[in-house]
């Protein structure tokens, strides 16, 4: 399908204007006839809504001019696309990054001004659109953002919702509250909405003879979002879906006065795309949650193939080299079955031709190795829901583990040679199970060994797309993730030590049949909005100090800071921008919360979701500790304390026990600690409601020190780490996910790194902990100080302290109590090094100018190169 421009390529219509007084009139013309505002009450006498829609109707104009000829360029040079299908895109606000990847900001601001308004309050006025959970949304942001900047022909698929990330409330207690997020209650100026772009989707029903005749029928309707590049005529696209209903209206229903039944089955449509699940790490297993998955997949998949055929017609073999599908986690992963539908019964393809083509089209990233977060749905809400894909995958299950037979016969009798044959096969220890979920029934484990199994079934099994529940005996799962190594020509991890966990772990026999399928990818993130917009002083700085500003498309360029960071003159400066920034976040704080923050203290901050493996509960505990210490200090030695504001941002998924417990504490603590006139200016903790992207956008910037401290092994990348480490905040961390090769950037002495490494855990849990003791004292102090009501609701907080402290109860499988020593070790090494402010400053410059690394079109050139083969096609400039 064809995206028609309308300016038809007649290069004489009128291009939107970029001089001040002809935007300012633009902006008038917008505010009357777009907004549909009163002319007696433009431009004064409008509220800040208003104006920002009104500014944002004429920004959009720029980026629909640009983006219909990209689009209509790329069309008529028919190069390799790549597909970005992913849940979820957590695109933030959009005004100023438009207006500054479309070099307009000084045009815009100057256009503002005259009408009486500035661009920052406007920028406030913009909902922010936060289509996605965390890291692994915000990565796809970042990624159409690079592609588009890098002039690479492609599209992001996903889901138009409705309600976005829930809002997150504290209530006086501490406790968070899920309010819903409607976004779009005020309209959404950066889509283009595509009422003539629809696709048919279909649920349920029945096969008869591999014929599908779905249930239920819905329509998904396309949502363009116009994706500027920066320094670069291309705009790409972000195509969103919408679900509908096929008719609005049941008018039986409705002229036999069954009102509500007349209106059902647009409701139920409208359900599929209504709410993201707001869960960062544990599957649903719910229905309407594979529905989305099938309906965006399919729906892209769809638009994708017609886009093709209008071109190619039939010509099938050809659409490796017209596509790729990269698939963000398990969520897409349906992609591999319904791609093989929709060639082998729309297209009529045979089931070998179409399954080449497959393998050669879709590619798979993972994001986790935490066994509650990797789809497994149970094959009985696969095939109820989408009884033809059952049928699909299950015969992929079967050519998969047919070709490896005489692979495992040869292993198998290989080691009845080495190993005379034992009464019984060798069991697999579910996955599951060693990473630590609760443990198999034991009388699953009993009947499962009583059973006599073939010991080539057996060896085969560990490859099978389809198996057995480990919990659950007779109950048959679908593993999305091995469904989708199966299907791909390439399987990446987003950062070296996770590619390497998930080929010695979850994909190990994977692995050793296709090696060369395994890649790794090291994620990044946009310089642009991450660096150049967040933080306007310190990118003034370094475009003064390279002489360029050609930094935020080649990051590389950073390196250069590295010559200044002892100059003592730059040093100063580069110190007033962060202490500049500090206090734009305490303005900003103070409005939230009501919160006073001093900005001499070191600001040390920890933001991301609320997750034990994360270990904001290793945070606050120190911090505890801290105050402990501050209380029963003598004024005289109070002095020698350096002062600390410690800032937490996150949300918690809403059934998740114990993270909500450890909002609350966080919250708890600071109420106690804040008012505490003993603690004054030495120590505050805030907790900001409702973490999202504009809030990291003013976080990020004035971070002086972030704390990235997951388990090791348990966080695949992190990217927030690499947004603090180009703006000069220093990290205290483990050796975990992207930190590693940050460290390896910068230095490692130069990072505060504690506690336990990825080889060491496993060692740890399985046998270590049953005997260790050496709890640290001050670990045991602040776990008094919650048990004894320090900061109330002592009960409430009980199997809290218990999950580090009492193994009968827990295990503290993510080590908080082992790693507290080393990690008070660093921070005693934080507090030192922070008195000696030429050194901090000398490590914050190295910082910035090692990361460049971390810029996500290096990520991208590598996935264009090694994954896609998807070439520039830079646009001519208009
Ligand atoms: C969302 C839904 C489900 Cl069902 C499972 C996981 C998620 C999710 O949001 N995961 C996520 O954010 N993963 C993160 O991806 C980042 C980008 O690769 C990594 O940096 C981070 O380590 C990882 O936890």
């Amino acid at each position: 399908r064809e995206i028609v421009s309308p300016s038809n390529g007649a290069s004489s219509t009128s291009r939107p204007s970029k001089d001040p007084s002809s935007v300012q009139a633009d902006v008038l013309q917008n505010l009357e006839f777009v907004v549909g505002a009163p002319s007696n009450k433009i431009p004064n006498g409008l509220d800040a809504k208003s104006v920002y829609r009104g500014v944002a109707a004429s920004v959009r104009e720029h980026l629909i001019d640009a983006f219909n000829r990209t689009q209509d360029y790329w069309s008529e040079k028919d190069p390799k696309f790549v597909y970005y299908l992913s849940a979820e895109f957590l695109m933030g606000r959009s005004l100023m990054n438009a207006v500054q990847n479309l070099e307009l900001t000084g045009t815009y601001s100057e256009a503002v001004k005259q009408l009486g308004y500035d661009l920052e309050t406007l920028r406030d006025a913009e909902q922010n659109a936060a289509l996605g959970n965390g890291g692994l949304g915000r990565l796809a942001a970042c990624f159409i953002d690079s592609m588009a900047t890098l002039n690479l022909p492609g599209w992001g698929y996903g889901i138009r919702y409705k309600y976005g990330m829930f809002k997150q409330a504290i209530d006086e207690k501490g406790y968070q509250q899920e309010l819903p997020d409607i976004w779009l209650s005020n309209g959404n100026p950066w889509e283009i909405p595509r009422p003539d772009i629809t696709f048919k989707i279909g649920f349920y029903g029945s096969v008869d003879n591999f014929k599908w005749s779905p249930g239920e029928t819905i329509i998904a309707k396309a949502y363009d979002n116009p994706i500027p590049g920066y320094k670069t005529a291309t705009v790409g696209n972000l195509r969103l879906w919408e679900a509908l209903p096929v008719d609005e209206f049941d008018l039986t229903a409705f002229n036999e006065g069954k009102y509500d039944k007349a209106v059902e089955q647009r409701r139920k449509a409208e359900d599929i795309s209504a709410v993201l699940y707001p869960n960062d790490a544990t599957e649903y297993g719910k229905e309407l949650r594979l529905k989305q998955q099938f309906f965006f997949v399919s729906a892209s998949l769809q638009d994708a193939l017609a886009r093709f055929k209008a071109k190619h017609s039939d010509n099938w073999q050809l659409l490796p080299e017209k596509a790729v599908f990269q698939m963000n986690d398990t969520h897409p992963t349906i992609a591999v079955a319904e791609l093989m539908r929709l060639l082998i019964d729309e297209q009529n393809l045979d089931w070998d031709t179409a399954w080449g083509i497959v393998q050669k089209t879709l590619a798979f990233t993972n994001h986790t190795v935490m066994p509650e977060a990797l789809e497994k749905w149970p094959v009985k809400v696969l095939g109820k829901l989408l009884p033809r894909h059952l049928e699909i995958i299950d015969k992929i299950d079967s050519i998969w583990k047919d070709s490896l037979k005489e692979k495992v016969l040869a292993q198998v009798e290989e080691m009845h040679k080495k190993n005379p044959p034992k009464p019984k096969a060798a069991k697999e220890v579910p996955l599951a199970k060693k990473a630590g979920a609760p443990a198999v029934p034991e009388q699953a484990e009993e009947e499962e060994e009583e059973e006599e199994e073939d010991p080539v079934e057996a060896a085969l099994n560990k490859y099978g797309i389809i198996t057995e529940n480990p919990w659950e005996k007779g109950v048959k799962l679908v593993n999305m993730a091995y469904l989708a190594v199966v299907g791909s020509k390439a399987v990446n991890g987003v950062a070296a030590i996770h590619s390497d966990i998930i080929k010695r772990t979850i994909f190990k026999d994977f692995f050793e049949l296709t090696p060369n399928k395994f890649q790794n990818k090291t994620n990044g993130v946009t310089p642009r909005r991450w660096l150049a917009w967040c933080n306007p002083g310190l990118a003034a700085l370094i475009t003064e100090t390279l002489g360029t500003d050609a930094w935020p498309n080649d990051l590389n360029l950073l390196t250069g800071l590295r010559q200044y960071a002892d100059d003592k003159d730059f040093q100063k400066k580069w110190r007033a921008i962060k202490h500049e920034n500090k206090a734009r976040l305490a303005a900003k704080i103070k409005e939230r919360t009501g919160i006073d923050l001093p900005t001499e203290p070191l600001y040390d901050i920890q933001i991301k979701r609320i997750h034990e493996y994360k270990r904001q509960y290793l945070n606050i505990l120190s911090v505890i500790y801290r105050y402990h210490e501050i209380k029963t200090a003598s004024p005289e030695e109070r002095k020698k304390f350096v002062p600390r504001v410690t800032i937490f941002g996150g949300k918690a998924a809403s059934a998740y026990y114990m993270a909500k417990k450890i909002v609350r504490l966080i919250n708890r603590v600071g109420m106690v600690v804040n008012k505490d006139p003993d603690v004054k200016d030495l120590l505050k903790v805030v907790f900001v409601p409702d973490y999202n992207v504009d809030w990291a956008e003013a976080l990020i910037p004035a971070a002086e020190l972030c704390q990235q401290i997951s388990t090791a092994g348990t966080e695949a990348s992190g990217t927030s780490n690499m947004k603090f480490q180009m703006n000069g905040c220093l990290i205290i961390g483990t050796m975990d996910g992207a930190n590693i090769e940050i460290a390896e950037e910068v230095g490692k002495e130069n990072l505060f790194i504690f506690g336990m490494d990825e080889s060491e855990v496993p060692a740890w849990r399985e046998g270590k902990r049953a005997e260790w003791k050496d709890y640290d004292p001050r670990f045991v102090k602040a776990l008094d100080m919650i048990k004894d009501g320090t900061f109330g609701d002592e009960e409430y907080f009980q199997d809290l302290a218990d999950s580090v402290s009492d193994m009968s109860k827990s295990n503290d499988w993510f080590l908080v109590a082992p790693d507290f020593t080393d990690y008070m070790r660093a921070q005693d090494d934080v507090d030192k090094i922070y008195q000696d402010q030429d050194e901090w400053t000398r490590r914050s410059i190295l910082y910035t100018a090692g990361s460049g690394f971390f810029s996500s079109d290096r990520t991208i050139k590598q996935y264009a190169d090694e994954i896609w083969d998807v070439k520039p096609v830079p646009v001519p400039a208009a």
